[in-house]
Protein backbone atom coordinates (compact mmCIF):
# COMPACT_ATOMS: atom_id res chain seq x y z
CA UNK A 1 0.00 0.00 0.00
CA UNK A 2 1.38 3.50 -0.68
CA UNK A 3 1.06 5.98 2.35
CA UNK A 4 -1.16 8.73 0.83
CA UNK A 5 0.38 10.87 3.75
CA UNK A 6 3.86 10.98 1.92
CA UNK A 7 1.59 13.94 -0.44
CA UNK A 8 1.96 17.39 1.71
CA UNK A 9 -1.71 18.55 1.85
CA UNK A 10 -0.63 21.68 -0.21
CA UNK A 11 1.02 20.10 -2.99
CA UNK A 12 -0.87 22.23 -5.91
CA UNK A 13 -1.98 18.36 -7.30
CA UNK A 14 -2.67 16.78 -3.96
CA UNK A 15 -5.83 16.28 -5.31
CA UNK A 16 -5.23 14.40 -8.17
CA UNK A 17 -2.37 12.55 -6.59
CA UNK A 18 -4.37 11.09 -3.69
CA UNK A 19 -6.86 10.16 -6.83
CA UNK A 20 -4.54 7.99 -8.72
CA UNK A 21 -3.45 6.18 -5.30
CA UNK A 22 -6.90 4.79 -5.36
CA UNK A 23 -6.04 3.28 -8.59
CA UNK A 24 -2.55 2.10 -7.60
CA UNK A 25 -3.79 1.07 -4.07
CA UNK A 26 -6.34 -0.85 -5.98
CA UNK A 27 -4.16 -2.42 -8.39
CA UNK A 28 -1.84 -3.99 -5.46
CA UNK A 29 -5.14 -5.70 -3.97
CA UNK A 30 -5.81 -6.76 -7.41
CA UNK A 31 -9.55 -5.02 -7.80
CA UNK A 32 -7.49 -2.94 -10.57
CA UNK A 33 -5.93 -4.83 -13.47
CA UNK A 34 -2.95 -3.24 -15.15
CA UNK A 35 -5.05 -1.56 -17.79
CA UNK A 36 -6.47 -0.12 -15.60
CA UNK A 37 -3.90 2.03 -14.39
CA UNK A 38 -3.43 3.02 -18.15
CA UNK A 39 -7.10 3.89 -18.75
CA UNK A 40 -6.04 5.98 -15.78
CA UNK A 41 -3.73 7.78 -17.23
CA UNK A 42 -5.54 8.85 -19.89
CA UNK A 43 -8.19 10.25 -17.96
CA UNK A 44 -5.68 12.61 -16.08
CA UNK A 45 -4.78 14.17 -19.30
CA UNK A 46 -8.22 14.53 -20.17
CA UNK A 47 -8.89 15.96 -16.62
CA UNK A 48 -6.11 18.21 -16.55
CA UNK A 49 -7.48 19.82 -20.31
CA UNK A 50 -10.96 20.55 -18.67
CA UNK A 51 -9.47 22.20 -15.97
CA UNK A 52 -9.85 19.47 -13.16
CA UNK A 53 -13.43 20.91 -12.45
CA UNK A 54 -17.24 19.79 -13.33
CA UNK A 55 -18.61 22.33 -16.02
CA UNK A 56 -21.57 23.44 -16.41
CA UNK A 57 -22.29 21.32 -19.21
CA UNK A 58 -21.48 18.21 -16.90
CA UNK A 59 -23.76 19.84 -14.28
CA UNK A 60 -26.52 19.34 -16.60
CA UNK A 61 -25.91 15.72 -17.99
CA UNK A 62 -25.53 14.78 -14.28
CA UNK A 63 -29.57 16.29 -13.72
CA UNK A 64 -30.38 14.63 -16.60
CA UNK A 65 -28.54 11.33 -15.86
CA UNK A 66 -30.34 11.67 -12.22
CA UNK A 67 -33.91 11.86 -14.16
CA UNK A 68 -33.37 9.17 -16.37
CA UNK A 69 -32.31 7.20 -13.71
CA UNK A 70 -35.01 8.23 -11.58
CA UNK A 71 -37.59 7.64 -14.18
CA UNK A 72 -36.38 4.23 -15.30
CA UNK A 73 -38.21 0.83 -14.23
CA UNK A 74 -35.05 -1.00 -14.07
CA UNK A 75 -31.95 1.17 -13.73
CA UNK A 76 -28.83 -0.79 -13.27
CA UNK A 77 -25.19 0.09 -12.59
CA UNK A 78 -22.39 -1.74 -14.16
CA UNK A 79 -19.45 -1.61 -12.36
CA UNK A 80 -15.64 -2.65 -12.87
CA UNK A 81 -11.87 -2.63 -11.36
CA UNK A 82 -11.75 1.04 -12.01
CA UNK A 83 -14.55 2.46 -10.75
CA UNK A 84 -14.89 -0.06 -7.52
CA UNK A 85 -11.29 1.46 -6.87
CA UNK A 86 -12.35 4.72 -7.16
CA UNK A 87 -16.09 5.19 -5.96
CA UNK A 88 -16.84 2.14 -4.35
CA UNK A 89 -19.19 4.00 -1.57
CA UNK A 90 -20.71 6.51 -3.65
CA UNK A 91 -21.68 3.90 -6.27
CA UNK A 92 -23.81 2.30 -3.44
CA UNK A 93 -25.27 5.47 -2.30
CA UNK A 94 -26.44 6.37 -5.73
CA UNK A 95 -27.89 2.89 -6.10
CA UNK A 96 -30.11 3.80 -2.92
CA UNK A 97 -31.01 7.48 -3.69
CA UNK A 98 -32.25 5.63 -7.57
CA UNK A 99 -33.64 1.96 -6.65
CA UNK A 100 -30.91 1.10 -9.32
CA UNK A 101 -29.67 -2.71 -9.32
CA UNK A 102 -25.79 -2.69 -9.21
CA UNK A 103 -23.84 -5.21 -11.04
CA UNK A 104 -20.48 -5.96 -11.91
CA UNK A 105 -19.01 -6.12 -15.39
CA UNK A 106 -15.65 -6.55 -16.37
CA UNK A 107 -13.57 -6.36 -19.34
CA UNK A 108 -11.19 -8.51 -17.71
CA UNK A 109 -13.34 -11.02 -16.11
CA UNK A 110 -12.73 -13.83 -13.58
CA UNK A 111 -13.85 -15.16 -10.93
CA UNK A 112 -11.35 -13.85 -8.31
CA UNK A 113 -12.20 -10.23 -9.25
CA UNK A 114 -15.85 -10.50 -9.71
CA UNK A 115 -15.73 -11.15 -5.68
CA UNK A 116 -13.11 -8.99 -4.54
CA UNK A 117 -15.59 -6.27 -6.39
CA UNK A 118 -18.60 -7.59 -4.74
CA UNK A 119 -16.77 -7.56 -1.13
CA UNK A 120 -15.64 -3.77 -1.36
CA UNK A 121 -19.25 -2.95 -2.72
CA UNK A 122 -20.84 -5.21 0.02
CA UNK A 123 -18.19 -3.04 2.50
CA UNK A 124 -19.45 0.07 1.14
CA UNK A 125 -23.08 -1.01 2.26
CA UNK A 126 -24.67 -2.90 -0.39
CA UNK A 127 -26.91 -5.82 -0.40
CA UNK A 128 -27.29 -7.23 -3.41
CA UNK A 129 -24.33 -7.07 -6.17
CA UNK A 130 -25.15 -8.85 -9.72
CA UNK A 131 -22.91 -10.11 -12.32
CA UNK A 132 -20.81 -12.29 -9.51
CA UNK A 133 -20.62 -16.42 -9.32
CA UNK A 134 -21.37 -19.31 -11.16
CA UNK A 135 -24.68 -17.95 -12.59
CA UNK A 136 -25.33 -19.05 -16.02
CA UNK A 137 -25.02 -15.34 -17.84
CA UNK A 138 -26.63 -14.01 -20.65
CA UNK A 139 -25.07 -12.64 -23.69
CA UNK A 140 -25.21 -8.92 -25.44
CA UNK A 141 -25.92 -9.66 -29.19
CA UNK A 142 -22.55 -8.10 -31.03
CA UNK A 143 -20.28 -8.06 -29.00
CA UNK A 144 -17.38 -10.14 -28.66
CA UNK A 145 -15.16 -8.79 -25.47
CA UNK A 146 -15.60 -10.45 -22.42
CA UNK A 147 -18.35 -7.19 -21.32
CA UNK A 148 -20.83 -8.95 -23.50
CA UNK A 149 -21.54 -11.44 -20.30
CA UNK A 150 -24.68 -10.11 -18.44
CA UNK A 151 -26.80 -11.23 -15.63
CA UNK A 152 -29.88 -12.08 -16.86
CA UNK A 153 -31.81 -10.55 -13.97
CA UNK A 154 -29.74 -7.23 -14.12
CA UNK A 155 -28.47 -5.68 -17.64
CA UNK A 156 -29.94 -8.14 -19.67
CA UNK A 157 -33.68 -6.88 -18.28
CA UNK A 158 -32.46 -2.76 -17.95
CA UNK A 159 -34.27 -0.21 -19.19
CA UNK A 160 -31.30 1.94 -17.99
CA UNK A 161 -28.05 1.32 -17.86
CA UNK A 162 -25.16 3.21 -16.37
CA UNK A 163 -21.75 2.35 -18.05
CA UNK A 164 -19.23 4.66 -16.31
CA UNK A 165 -15.38 4.30 -17.45
CA UNK A 166 -15.30 2.21 -20.76
CA UNK A 167 -14.26 3.21 -23.84
CA UNK A 168 -16.08 0.26 -25.68
CA UNK A 169 -18.67 -1.02 -28.13
CA UNK A 170 -21.08 -2.27 -25.82
CA UNK A 171 -22.58 1.03 -25.25
CA UNK A 172 -23.71 1.14 -29.16
CA UNK A 173 -24.81 -2.75 -28.81
CA UNK A 174 -27.22 -1.66 -25.16
CA UNK A 175 -29.02 1.15 -27.23
CA UNK A 176 -29.61 -1.87 -30.50
CA UNK A 177 -31.50 -3.98 -27.72
CA UNK A 178 -33.55 -0.58 -26.99
CA UNK A 179 -31.92 0.49 -23.82
CA UNK A 180 -30.94 3.99 -22.69
CA UNK A 181 -26.73 4.55 -21.24
CA UNK A 182 -25.68 6.54 -19.19
CA UNK A 183 -21.43 6.80 -19.11
CA UNK A 184 -19.11 9.31 -17.30
CA UNK A 185 -15.90 9.85 -19.03
CA UNK A 186 -13.56 12.44 -19.41
CA UNK A 187 -12.81 11.64 -22.82
CA UNK A 188 -15.68 13.35 -25.02
CA UNK A 189 -14.64 11.09 -28.08
CA UNK A 190 -14.53 7.78 -26.48
CA UNK A 191 -16.65 5.82 -28.38
CA UNK A 192 -18.92 5.49 -25.29
CA UNK A 193 -19.48 9.12 -24.74
CA UNK A 194 -20.16 9.53 -28.65
CA UNK A 195 -23.12 6.69 -28.49
CA UNK A 196 -24.50 7.17 -24.64
CA UNK A 197 -27.71 8.59 -24.52
CA UNK A 198 -26.32 10.89 -21.60
CA UNK A 199 -22.11 11.68 -21.47
CA UNK A 200 -21.35 13.26 -18.59
CA UNK A 201 -17.63 14.36 -19.72
CA UNK A 202 -16.19 14.14 -16.35
CA UNK A 203 -13.73 12.54 -13.29
CA UNK A 204 -15.86 9.72 -11.83
CA UNK A 205 -14.52 10.91 -8.50
CA UNK A 206 -16.48 14.27 -8.76
CA UNK A 207 -19.28 13.13 -10.66
CA UNK A 208 -20.79 10.23 -8.86
CA UNK A 209 -21.30 12.19 -5.19
CA UNK A 210 -22.70 15.02 -7.26
CA UNK A 211 -25.21 12.17 -8.98
CA UNK A 212 -25.93 11.18 -5.55
CA UNK A 213 -26.73 14.53 -4.58
CA UNK A 214 -29.03 15.65 -7.53
CA UNK A 215 -30.72 12.44 -6.86
CA UNK A 216 -31.73 12.90 -3.62
CA UNK A 217 -32.99 16.64 -4.69
CA UNK A 218 -35.15 15.45 -8.07
CA UNK A 219 -36.47 12.13 -6.88
CA UNK A 220 -38.63 14.84 -4.42
CA UNK A 221 -40.18 16.36 -7.93
CA UNK A 222 -43.06 14.91 -9.90
CA UNK A 223 -42.43 12.59 -13.00
CA UNK A 224 -43.17 15.44 -15.18
CA UNK A 225 -40.95 17.80 -13.85
CA UNK A 226 -38.15 14.77 -14.39
CA UNK A 227 -39.70 14.28 -17.68
CA UNK A 228 -39.16 17.92 -18.75
CA UNK A 229 -35.20 17.78 -17.40
CA UNK A 230 -34.85 15.16 -19.63
CA UNK A 231 -36.65 16.55 -22.82
CA UNK A 232 -34.30 19.82 -22.37
CA UNK A 233 -31.11 18.12 -22.32
CA UNK A 234 -29.09 17.35 -26.20
CA UNK A 235 -26.32 15.20 -25.58
CA UNK A 236 -24.66 16.74 -28.69
CA UNK A 237 -24.73 20.12 -27.67
CA UNK A 238 -23.02 18.58 -24.10
CA UNK A 239 -20.49 16.72 -25.76
CA UNK A 240 -19.39 19.79 -28.64
CA UNK A 241 -19.31 22.14 -25.50
CA UNK A 242 -17.12 19.88 -23.59
CA UNK A 243 -14.89 19.64 -26.63
CA UNK A 244 -14.72 23.25 -26.85
CA UNK A 245 -13.73 23.56 -23.30
CA UNK A 246 -10.97 21.23 -24.15
CA UNK A 247 -9.97 23.23 -26.96
CA UNK A 248 -10.02 26.53 -24.76
CA UNK A 249 -12.73 27.78 -26.91
CA UNK A 250 -15.56 29.77 -25.71
CA UNK A 251 -18.50 28.40 -24.95
CA UNK A 252 -22.11 28.50 -25.47
CA UNK A 253 -24.18 29.15 -22.07
O1 LIG B 1 -11.96 -3.67 -14.72
P1 LIG B 1 -12.04 -4.09 -16.15
O2 LIG B 1 -11.48 -5.47 -16.36
O3 LIG B 1 -13.44 -4.00 -16.73
O4 LIG B 1 -11.14 -3.10 -17.01
C1 LIG B 1 -11.41 -1.74 -16.86
C2 LIG B 1 -10.69 -0.86 -17.87
C3 LIG B 1 -10.76 0.58 -17.36
C4 LIG B 1 -9.25 -1.29 -18.01
C5 LIG B 1 -11.37 -1.03 -19.19
O5 LIG B 1 -12.74 -0.74 -19.04
C6 LIG B 1 -10.74 -0.15 -20.22
O6 LIG B 1 -9.84 -0.57 -20.92
O7 LIG B 1 -11.21 1.05 -20.29
P2 LIG B 1 -10.87 2.02 -21.52
O8 LIG B 1 -11.37 1.38 -22.77
O9 LIG B 1 -9.47 2.48 -21.47
O10 LIG B 1 -11.80 3.24 -21.21
C7 LIG B 1 -11.74 3.97 -20.02
C8 LIG B 1 -12.34 5.37 -20.33
O11 LIG B 1 -12.54 5.99 -19.09
C9 LIG B 1 -11.39 6.25 -21.16
O12 LIG B 1 -12.15 6.93 -22.16
C10 LIG B 1 -10.83 7.26 -20.13
O13 LIG B 1 -10.63 8.54 -20.69
C11 LIG B 1 -11.95 7.30 -19.11
N1 LIG B 1 -11.51 7.56 -17.73
C12 LIG B 1 -10.44 7.05 -17.10
N2 LIG B 1 -10.39 7.47 -15.82
C13 LIG B 1 -11.50 8.25 -15.64
C14 LIG B 1 -12.22 8.31 -16.86
N3 LIG B 1 -13.35 8.99 -16.99
C15 LIG B 1 -13.84 9.63 -15.88
N4 LIG B 1 -13.20 9.61 -14.68
C16 LIG B 1 -12.04 8.95 -14.52
N5 LIG B 1 -11.41 8.95 -13.33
Amino acid sequence: MIDTDLIPSNHPRAKSLAIRHLLTNGFNSGLVVSEGLIAHGRGEAFDYLIGEKTSTFALDAIKAASSLLLLAEKPVISVNGNVAALCPKEIVDLAYETSSSIEVNLFYRNKKREYLIEETLKKNGANVVLGVGQKEFLKIPELTSNRRHVDPEGIFLADVVFVPLEDGDRTQALINMHKKVITVDLNPLSRTAQNATISIIDNIVRSVPELVKTSRQLKQKSPNSLLKILNNFNNKYNIDNSLKIIRGLKCEQ
